[in-house]
Formats: C-alpha cells, sequence, structure tokens
C-alpha cells in the first residue's frame, strides 16, 4: 500500500479507512493532506470491493480546519483560483457512502468536512464549530450552506456569526449527528455501521446516497419524481429479486451487485 505523509489508509471487510494524521497541528487541513485525502478517497470510490468509506482523526481532533498558517498570507485570487486547495470537490461527488468518526475539534474545515460526508458518528468528546469569524473570514469549505440544512437556520447562524462551538450532546440533539458514542467506542461503532452498509447490494445503496443527496438540494416534487424513477430503476436489478426472494425464503440475501 502507498506511503502517505499526512493520512493513513486501510481496507477491511470491504471498508476504506482513512485517518487524518498530522498530530502536531491538531489535522489542520493544508495542501498535502487535501490532496491525499481527496486522491485515496476517489481511488476508494472507484473499487467496487469497497462498500463504505471511513474518516477519521485522533483523540484529540477530527480536524481543526484548514491551514490557518498556509492561508494567511493568500490574496483573492490565491483562494478563488482554487489555490492551497485545489480538487477538494471531487470528494462531494463520490457515490460511495462516507462515515466521519469524529472525536475532539471539527471545526472550521473539520465540521465542513465531516458534513460533507454521508454519516456523522460522534465521539462524547467531539466539538463542533465555526470559527472562522474570529480569524475575519466565513466558512469556504460548505458550512454556511450545510450547517443551516444540517441544524437549521437559528443554531447555525449562532454558530457562524459568533464562532461558538457545540458539543456531541448538543450536535446529536441539533441533528448534526447520528450518534454519540463513548470515546473508546468510536472505531468500533464506526466499523460497525460501514460493514453493515457495505454488506447491502451497492447498486441500492448507491441509488439511496443518490435519493438522499436529491433530498438536500432539489425541491420536494423533483425529489419525490427522483425517487420515483429509482425506486422503479431498482427493480431492473438481480440484486432486487435476490433481496425479496431471500425475505420470502426467510434466509440471508446473497447480493452481486448486479
Ligand atoms: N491551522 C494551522 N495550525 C493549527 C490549526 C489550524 N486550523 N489548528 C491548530 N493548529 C496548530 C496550532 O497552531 C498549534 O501548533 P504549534 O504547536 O506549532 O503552535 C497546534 O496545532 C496545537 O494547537 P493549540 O496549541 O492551539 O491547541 P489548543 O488545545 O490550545 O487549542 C484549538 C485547540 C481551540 C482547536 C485551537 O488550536 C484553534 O483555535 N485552532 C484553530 C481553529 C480554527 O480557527 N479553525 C478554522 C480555520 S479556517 C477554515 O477552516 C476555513 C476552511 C475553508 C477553506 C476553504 C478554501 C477554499
Amino acid at each position: 500500500m502507498t506511503e502517505y505523509t499526512s493520512i493513513v489508509t486501510d481496507v477491511q471487510n470491504r471498508v476504506g479507512y482513512i485517518t487524518l494524521n498530522r498530530p502536531e497541528a491538531l489535522n489542520a487541513l493544508n495542501s498535502e493532506l487535501l490532496t491525499e485525502l481527496v486522491e485515496v478517497a476517489l481511488r476508494f470510490d472507484a473499487d467496487t470491493e469497497i462498500g463504505a468509506i471511513v474518516i477519521t482523526g485522533s483523540e484529540r481532533a477530527f480536524a481543526a480546519g484548514a491551514d490557518i498558517k498556509q492561508m494567511a498570507e493568500l490574496g483573492f485570487s490565491d483562494m478563488y483560483l482554487g489555490g492551497p486547495f485545489p480538487g477538494w470537490q471531487g470528494f462531494e461527488r463520490m457515490r460511495t457512502p462516507v462515515i466521519a468518526a469524529v472525536a475532539g475539534f471539527a471545526l472550521g474545515g473539520g465540521c465542513e468536512l465531516a458534513m460533507m460526508c454521508d454519516i456523522i458518528i460522534a465521539a462524547d468528546t467531539a466539538k463542533f464549530g465555526q470559527p472562522e469569524i474570529n480569524l475575519g473570514v466565513i466558512p469556504g469549505f460548505g458550512g454556511s450552506q450545510r450547517l443551516p440544512r444540517a441544524i437549521g437556520k437559528a443554531k447555525a447562524a449562532e454558530m457562524v456569526l459568533t464562532g461558538r462551538m457545540i458539543g456531541a450532546e448538543e450536535a446529536e440533539r441539533s441533528g448534526l449527528v447520528s450518534r454519540v458514542v463513548p470515546a473508546a467506542d468510536l472505531l468500533d461503532e464506526a466499523r460497525k455501521t460501514a460493514e453493515t452498509i457495505a454488506s447491502k447490494s451497492l447498486l441500492a445503496v448507491y441509488a439511496a446516497k443518490d435519493a438522499l443527496q436529491a433530498a438536500q438540494e432539489m425541491p420536494l416534487s423533483e425529489g419525490l419524481r427522483f425517487e420515483r424513477h429509482a425506486f422503479a430503476a431498482a427493480f431492473a436489478t438481480e440484486d432486487q429479486k435476490e433481496g425479496m426472494r431471500a425475505f420470502a425464503e426467510k434466509r440471508e440475501p446473497h447480493f452481486k451487485n448486479r
């Protein structure tokens, strides 16, 4: 397996793992880390032997944001043209479900990276925030758009305008994270969830992810139309026959991704 400088990767039981690994900077997202992260995530995404991806950090930090020191002296054109972080949008177009397993700080770009994932599982130590306002800027990896959609305008506005962090319990209450677990169990819970997803029909999983994505982006009438077509399309697959026959025959299904 390729050696990376700022991440550690692994594949087990149809799940791809990416661990952010810049402990000296609380996993701040610099160009090198983001380039490696996106490269590996896209490689996992293209591999149909991988049915789910887990992204995690350390006990202390998932990621404390984009690397402030790397951005500090840049100008408008540097940032607008992609600057130190080109290509990260590729991450948003992946079809494989991604789970963020978050312990410690998930701030700025770290919170935004977690929100780009399909599911966030939080350790009880997790802290989420968009503190860019304290630096004289605003969220830039999608936080001003995804946070209000995830937790509603009122709380998102308070977080983005004041920089207030929220803890794991408040994040769960607000709908930002799917579950809070003891820090010691975080990776195990993420693994179990990822392996569960990876055991399903890839075709159904991709379609379900597409439909969930449509719910974030389309008006209800269009989203419902999208779902109607995607649901009917599932009946063109062998996996639908297998899944429904297995139910009737009271046995586990054996999906072939066909
Ligand atoms: N960038 C660079 N270095 C960082 C960052 C960061 N975001 N966060 C922490 N570090 C470094 C610190 O500088 C320190 O390094 P050193 O030991 O060399 O001084 C080391 O990590 C440890 O950090 P602290 O000593 O500060 O640890 P504390 O436990 O005292 O504090 C905090 C932890 C509260 C997390 C604190 O480090 C902090 O406030 N960090 C910054 C959080 C922040 O403001 N994040 C938002 C960054 S801006 C952003 O993410 C915009 C994203 C959009 C980009 C879009 C581009 C297109």
